[in-house]
């Protein structure tokens, strides 16, 4: 596959096979009804029944292409779930609803500061809020944007300043997580790496007499999975759950983390490439809400969003972007899609923009269907195993977007048909095999939905789809309460 030159061209179509963007439209919609919690929407019916961070801003991303409302509902909706520090936990948990790491795991409501009437999980995800809001807003008109801007605004500038003071404590410019789950890719390898040798004592028993088989009667998640064998392993699971134990002892504070010296069982902290490009860009938004609400950004944000790009370019090493292990200070050069993220972030020089285009359309990252969680050459490669391997469509979404901004407008537009083609052939899943496109994962998944309402309305002709929408909005709207 040759790198196409960046230019101002029109989007060519790349169809694969006759689509029938209707039916595709239709079939989105009913999962984002049948997942509806009405302020909310779940990722998925079964494995997934409670609000995720991320989640609901990729789904708001989709529904404001259909009912305008519903798309601000969902995203006003997460601020319920905001701790007094400013954090936006990755779960609101929805009452009388069963889940493998629920609310009994986090404990949020033994924490000081964490919301009153809710639970929630005691970490972050991807910052997509900010996006999200941008995109609602451009299908407002200016006064109502504003008032929605309004709304989301404090909340917004709460949770960026606790992510640089909290999650940054030495003004380095990059954020650390503590937990794989806020980089939203559980299992992804560089996470996989600094996981397993924090794996409780009980696991490695078992490993070291070769049982760690009996590990997988323990897990709460594989009854709810389609296919378990598609998710994590038993022994990453388990160990992350252990993290977990340990990061609510220290009510989830890096400062209290990081006095606790590195040795296993200890709990990995990471600046992670792929969450730290999603906040840069998502800077560039709270930015631009300010702006049009006339207002000034606290000045530790602004020092803080000033600094973060360079901070960046310190994770740039051999022709990618990696994230680095705190704990060592070293860069965990272990091939993934999280760096392509930096094309997303915007702020890369175009020279290294360049190099990643490139290597994103080697056959071992883009085959047929977009670009693989993992290379197909890695040793953590399994084309249905979870993050580490298949495609996903939020990835393809985001690194789509960022090729655009670098002006690869051909090639971003060959990735969202291909996507779309994708989803078309083989279902709403939550995940696909980058080889030969086979679905895995759970069925009706939320933002593939919503994201494929997205990417038809960019890539075909308006006005196909109005009709549905209209259906969908009937079918939703009595559901809906006025306001959060
Ligand atoms: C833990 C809901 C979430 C996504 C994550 C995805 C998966 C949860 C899980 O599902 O994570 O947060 O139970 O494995 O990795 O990206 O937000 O769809």
């Amino acid at each position: 596959m040759d790198l196409l030159p960046p230019g101002p061209s029109r989007p060519k179509h790349h169809r694969q096979a006759p689509l029938d963007v209707s039916k595709l439209h239709e079939q989105a919609l009913s999962v984002l009804q049948h997942n509806d919690l009405g302020q909310s929407t779940r990722p998925a019916p079964h494995l997934y029944p409670h609000q995720w961070l991320w989640d609901s801003c990729f789904i708001a991303i989709g529904l404001r292409h259909v009912d305008i409302h519903r798309a601000k509902t969902e995203l006003l909706s997460l601020l319920r779930g905001q701790w007094d520090s400013g954090m936006i936990p990755h779960e609101i948990f929805a009452p009388n609803s069963t889940y493998h790491a629920g609310k009994k795991v986090w404990r949020s409501h033994q924490i000081e500061g964490s919301p009153k009437g809710v639970h929630t999980s005691g970490i972050t995800q991807p910052p997509m809020i900010a996006e999200a809001v941008v995109r609602v807003g451009e299908k407002l008109g200016l006064k109502e944007r504003r008032a929605f801007y309004e709304q989301m605004y404090s909340g917004l500038v709460h949770f960026h300043q606790w992510l640089y003071r909290e999650r940054d404590p030495h003004n380095t410019g990059l954020v650390t997580l503590i937990h794989s789950h806020e980089t939203g890719m559980d299992n992804t390898p560089y996470w996989t790496r600094v996981i397993r040798p924090a794996a409780p004592v009980r696991v490695r028993a078992l490993q070291g007499i070769g049982q760690e088989g009996l590990l997988d009667y323990l897990r709460k998640d594989k009854k709810a999975a389609d296919n378990p064998t598609e998710r994590l392993s038993s022994v990453d699971i388990h160990t992350m759950y252990h993290i977990i134990t340990q990061i609510r002892r220290k009510d989830y504070d890096l400062a209290s983390l990081l006095a606790l010296p590195y040795a296993s069982p200890n709990v990995p902290l990471l600046q992670d490439v792929f969450f730290n490009a999603i906040l840069i860009r998502a800077n560039t938004h709270l930015r631009a809400i300010a702006l049009a609400l006339g207002k000034t950004l606290p000045d530790d944000l602004q020092l803080a969003i000033n600094k973060a790009p360079h901070a960046f370019e310190t994770l740039f090493a051999n022709g990618n972007y990696w994230s680095r292990n705190l704990r060592n200070d070293e860069l965990i050069q272990e091939p993934t899609i999280a760096g392509f993220l930096a094309l997303y972030a915007g702020t890369i020089p175009p020279a290294h923009a360049h190099i990643l285009a490139q290597t994103l359309q080697r056959p071992t990252y883009w085959a047929t269907y977009g670009i693989a969680s993992v290379p197909t050459d890695s040793l953590y490669f399994g084309a249905h195993r979870y993050w580490q391997g298949p495609v996903w469509v939020n990835t393809n979404w985001l690194i789509a977007d960022g090729l655009e901004r670098y002006g690869y407008t051909d090639l971003a537009s060959k990735l969202r048909q291909q996507t779309i083609q994708l989803v078309a052939k083989h279902g709403m899943y939550e995940y696909f095999s980058p080889i030969d496109g086979s679905c895995a994962g759970t069925h009706d998944f939320s933002w593939t939905a919503a994201l494929v309402i997205d990417m038809l309305e960019r890539e075909y002709p308006k006005g196909r789809v109005a009709q549905l929408a209209k259906k969908f909005r009937a079918a939703t709207r009595p559901r809906v309460p006025a306001a959060v």
